[in-house]
């Protein structure tokens, strides 16, 4: 063993030997192998209570529009090379990158509850989420992202027979009993006043969680209730990682929340960056476990930017290579500096045309495989 160590001089490829084959606890660990989406296949939503509830009434035309039908194609050509690019950086830096299958996402299916079409296998961070050795495929809460999965079942089957630990959450059904109808229908400043009291456009009735509702600090991690999210996902969450994992809900003065990536995003141990604009209301948990809590910086995005699925924030959706190393889009330069001044690399990557998809480095990717082991980080 000793000569071998010595014939081998490239020390990620060692612990990239050791490690299993998923294995990923916390955001920051050195990264080594992700899952990169896709927006090939990429199609429109019909206006679901959910999406309802989530975009912004300026979009509603673009959803009456292509509903049902591909992306345009000119948005998809363009996000796709940025997402082609990024893949060659990540490699670039040592990274092993994979991609989910092409799936065309405007065929319509029908369940014993309801009749929809798909959407894309853009967002990984949103369908599967690493929790230490195991990949757990997350339940999902809009019916045009039911059939998901799919895009990621080669990958999954791979890392499975690999021996990964492989666990698919419990579906809901979506049926109609499942949303609030009402709920989707109301002005956006009613839906803002009941989000505020904690009601969402999804019951309780069954299970349900996105993946990028959770955030991971080791052996504690933290999700949000949204519109995707429900009560009893999160005991499905809590119950199912045991006493290895301590889950804590963290809230969020967002009215329209869906997915915590640009309100929490930690980057080393002891710093996090949060949102200014909906600032975390459990400071004082994340202050008394030794953690800074820093503003991110706005984004430099146009406000006629169109986007269909989040909000500029996104900006503050970075992906880290490894504890000093962070990928942030080009053109967000205050965002850059920032992280800069806290003494971090900063990797500049166009990814902007990929934001009116829904996201940005964080929501694209699924880190199956950081160096690391399981840590507390003062919680
Ligand atoms: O701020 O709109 C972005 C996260 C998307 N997966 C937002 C949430």
């Amino acid at each position: 063993m000793e000569n071998l160590l010595k014939l081998e001089p490239n020390p990620s490829l060692l612990s990239n030997q050791t490690l299993p084959v998923v294995n990923s606890y916390n955001e920051w660990d050195p990264l080594k192998e992700v899952i990169v989406g896709r927006v090939e296949g990429a199609a429109v939503p019909h206006l679901e209570p959910a999406l309802l509830t989530n975009s912004y009434p300026n979009n509603l035309g673009f959803f009456q529009k292509y509903a049902g039908q591909p992306f345009p194609q000119e948005l998809v050509e363009i996000a796709a090379k940025e997402l082609n690019d990024f893949c060659h950086i990540l490699e670039a830096f040592g990274v092993t990158v994979r991609r989910p299958d092409i799936i065309d996402f405007s065929k319509t299916y029908k369940t014993l509850d309801f009749e929809a079409s798909g959407f894309y296998a853009a967002m990984p961070r949103d369908v599967l989420i690493v929790v230490g050795n195991e990949i757990i495929e997350a339940p999902m809460a809009w019916r045009s992202r039911f059939f998901e999965y799919r895009a990621y079942r080669s990958l999954m089957l791979e890392y499975f027979r690999r021996g990964a630990k492989w666990t698919t959450a419990p579906k809901p059904s979506m049926s109609d009993e499942f949303y609030d109808f009402e709920f989707a229908q109301k002005p956006v400043e009613e839906r803002y006043a009941l989000t505020k009291k904690g009601h969402f456009v999804i019951r309780d009735t069954e299970p349900s969680f996105d993946a990028a509702d959770i955030v991971r600090f080791g052996r504690d991690l933290f999700v949000q209730r949204s519109h995707v999210t429900n009560n009893i996902g999160i005991t499905w969450l809590k119950r199912h990682l045991g006493d290895t994992f301590r889950v804590h809900v963290v809230n969020f003065p967002d009215y329209n929340p869906m997915h915590i990536d640009a309100s929490l995003v930690p980057l080393r141990p002891g710093l996090a960056l949060i949102n200014p604009a909906r600032p975390c209301l459990e400071k004082e948990l994340f202050k008394k476990a030794g953690w800074d809590l820093v503003d991110a910086a706005p984004s430099t995005l146009p406000d006629n930017w169109p986007m269909y699925m989040c909000s500029s924030w996104v900006c503050m959706n970075i992906l880290s290579l490894d504890p000093e190393t962070i990928v942030v889009e080009k053109q967000e330069e205050p965002m850059q500096k920032l992280l800069k001044d806290l003494g971090f690399k900063v990797i500049p990557v166009d990814l902007r045309h990929l934001y009116t998809f829904g996201g940005s480095f964080h929501c694209v990717t699924c880190d199956v495989r950081r160096e690391g082991k399981l840590e507390e980080y003062g919680f």
